[in-house]
């Protein structure tokens, strides 16, 4: 029914004349005939439901037809079962439902008489295959009204988006817990992904676990060095559930107890990520986060003697405070109107993630060299401020290491 919806309140933002095509990702090969999991893509999946590969929706306001793989009594015998066309109608909710090597044939017809083609080509075989068959049709983007709709969660969505962020928030208590000087890394990051992996879900982007210096690397996946006595770690970590991502970045003293100059910029950006989380309501501008977390980042850094008045912050904080969240990571939906940053929305997802990393080469006292902190979490949009989903994990200084004493 949510799908059904969704596909309704799409088309009521169409002409009546228009007609909306949309393909999931292609299976993805990984070397062999080994292919990586299947995940559907995120606009497929929000209007459909539907989690195979090979899948092509056409949405009209007067009919929804799917067109998918045929059974196959061989491949099913590898690969696990299929929907089938005989099922989809009901399964879908589809009035009409034909196998994709159907496609060239199928397609011109389903398109006859409509005016408006919704359709955003993606680097795939088969939409390659429908730009042939729309010729010399125009196409009007899809995104632009599709993903605006999916950047206002809906309650459905809320909820499974909490329980990812529930998983998430839990496996980041106990790998503080387990944490170690001595592990490697990827030990530390098997905590998650047997954590994650027990609670039916997947990895939403591939972690970062940073010990010291490589926490100053803002997108380290290598995840293959040892974790040292006094420093930091820095995990950035989060589930997907049902296509639903969490995002949740902590950073924590390997041997469960913060040095005074770990303390001192662990605590600048702790105060900066919740500035930036209490400028978050209805009709604030988006970038009052940002502008929140830089001025108290900046202020902190001056006193600290690491940066001059004069100097640049992005020496030491060189990414945005947040994105969107939601089927994607990096969620779609636009920032900016008019080139003016937009208001807040209730619905709306975003993270709140601010960091300070200083490398060993920053002509700074050495106290502070190789240190890199970030702490983010996932903010829902509410009518009357803003609910933080990832607020069962600690991120106070003492609360941090107090849940590390009680170690696993
Ligand atoms: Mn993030």
């Amino acid at each position: 029914m949510i799908h059904q919806n969704r596909r309704k309140e799409l088309l009521s933002q169409l002409d009546d004349d228009s007609i909306v095509i949309v393909s999931t990702n292609p299976e993805q090969r990984r070397n062999g005939d080994v292919n990586y999991p299947f995940r559907p893509h995120s606009d497929f999946y929000y209007l459909t439901g539907f989690n195979e590969p090979e899948a092509l929706a056409v949405i009209t306001s007067s009919s929804y037809t799917i067109l998918l793989r045929p059974k196959d009594k061989k491949r099913e015998i590898w690969d696990g079962e299929r929907l089938g066309v005989d099922n989809a109608p009901e399964a879908l909710n589809a009035d009409k439902s034909y196998t994709i090597d159907l496609l060239k044939n199928k397609l011109p017809k389903l398109i006859k008489g409509y005016k408006s083609i919704y359709f955003d080509p993606k680097p795939y075989s088969i939409d390659d295959e429908i730009i042939k068959i729309l010729a010399n049709k125009k196409y009007k983007s899809l995104g632009s009204i599709l993903h605006e709709m999916r950047l206002i969660k809906d309650s459905d969505e809320i909820s499974i988006m909490q329980k990812a962020a529930d998983i998430s928030a839990e496996a980041h208590k106990i790998a503080m817990q387990k944490v170690r000087p001595g592990m490697f890394e990827y030990e530390l990051q098997s905590v998650f992904d047997g954590y994650f992996k027990q609670h039916n879900s997947e990895h939403a982007y591939t972690p970062i676990v940073a010990g010291g210096k490589n926490a100053c690397v803002l997108h380290y996946i290598k995840n293959n060095k040892v974790l040292k006595d006094n420093d930091l770690v820095l995990v950035d970590a989060g589930c997907e559930v049902d296509c639903y991502a969490s995002d949740i970045t902590r950073t924590f003293p390997i041997n469960g107890k913060f040095s005074k100059a770990q303390k001192q910029i662990y605590q600048l950006v702790l105060d900066a990520q919740i500035a930036a989380i209490n400028n978050i309501r209805p009709g604030a501008k988006i970038n009052n986060p940002h502008k929140a977390a830089t001025d108290i980042i900046k202020q902190g850094l001056i006193d600290l003697g690491i940066l001059q008045a004069e100097g640049e912050l992005s020496q030491f904080y060189m990414h945005g405070t947040g994105h969107w969240m939601g089927l994607d990571v990096h969620d779609v939906g636009k920032y900016k109107d008019n080139d003016k940053h937009r208001e807040f929305t209730p619905g709306m997802i975003t993270t709140v993630e601010p960091g300070i990393y200083i490398r060993s080469d920053d002509k700074i006292d050495p106290i502070y060299h190789n240190i890199g902190v970030r702490i983010e979490d996932d903010v829902l949009v509410t009518e009357d401020g803003n609910t933080v989903l990832t607020r069962s994990l600690v991120k106070e200084i003492k609360d941090i290491e107090s849940i590390m004493q009680l170690q696993k």
